[in-house]
């Protein structure tokens, strides 16, 4: 156990890393390579490119301070029981969810592009959480699991900043989970939608969470 005070936004936060996670939303082929789902939704994955590196610094970190890692993967069974069918039909994208890619079938448990991007990958022993929806407490047994290791506060890392990231760091804070997302360790598709997320965090005296970086995070842990 060590305690530490990370410099953040509204405020510093004190955390207990014995009980603290770090958890990794959605770092997947499908959201984060050429060719994947979030392309087939019109849009640049190179912007998410940007978080990879100092995520794997905080994942480093976190591993050698024996914080628990969480990893979370959004799809859906191949059987596409799970999938809301406003899901399935959103929009009009080149291709759908279950529709055939260039890392197999898209978004679906098991396929190539539903799988972790190599340079996260989860080691032995770190949860991985297989979610149908935005939120990682939804559908999923992520919060027995935080709460059987006595898990009061999260590091949320991930993409993308205002639809994965954030629904899960909404759904921890209504469950009394006190989150600090480092702002460089999650990414966008959209920049300004990016930085509106992490000031909704931050705003209102913190009414999500707390907004840090990974260089401050690092600083803390040592
Ligand atoms: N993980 C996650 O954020 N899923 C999405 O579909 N994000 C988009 O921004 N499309």
């Amino acid at each position: 156990m060590a305690r530490v005070s990370i410099s953040a936004e509204p405020g510093a936060i004190d955390i207990d890393t014995s009980r603290t996670a770090l958890i990794m939303v959605d770092m997947q082929r499908d959201f984060l390579q050429p060719g994947g789902f979030g392309e087939t939704l019109g849009n640049d994955v190179s912007l998410l490119a940007v978080a990879v590196a100092p995520c794997r610094a905080l994942l480093d970190s976190a591993r050698r301070h024996d914080m628990l890692v969480i990893h979370t993967r959004e799809g859906h069974r191949p059987d596409m029981t799970d999938a809301p069918r406003t899901k399935v039909e959103r929009g009009s994208p080149s291709a759908r969810i279950g529709d055939p890619g260039p890392y197999g079938r898209i978004l679906i448990r098991g396929e190539p592009g539903h799988d972790l991007i190599p340079e996260l990958y989860p080691q032995a022993g770190e949860p991985v959480i297989d979610k149908p929806g935005k939120g990682a407490f939804y559908a999923t047994d992520l919060h027995v699991i935080l709460s059987n290791r006595g898990i009061e506060n999260l590091v949320v890392c991930g993409v993308t900043t205002e639809v994965c990231v954030h629904t899960t760091v909404r759904e921890a804070n209504d469950r009394g989970y006190r989150c600090i997302v480092p702002s460089d360790c999650c990414a966008s598709y959209f920049p300004e939608f990016h930085e509106v997320g992490l000031r909704m965090i931050k705003a209102q005296g913190g009414i999500f969470g707390w907004v840090s970086d990974s260089g401050r995070i690092l600083a803390a842990l040592g």
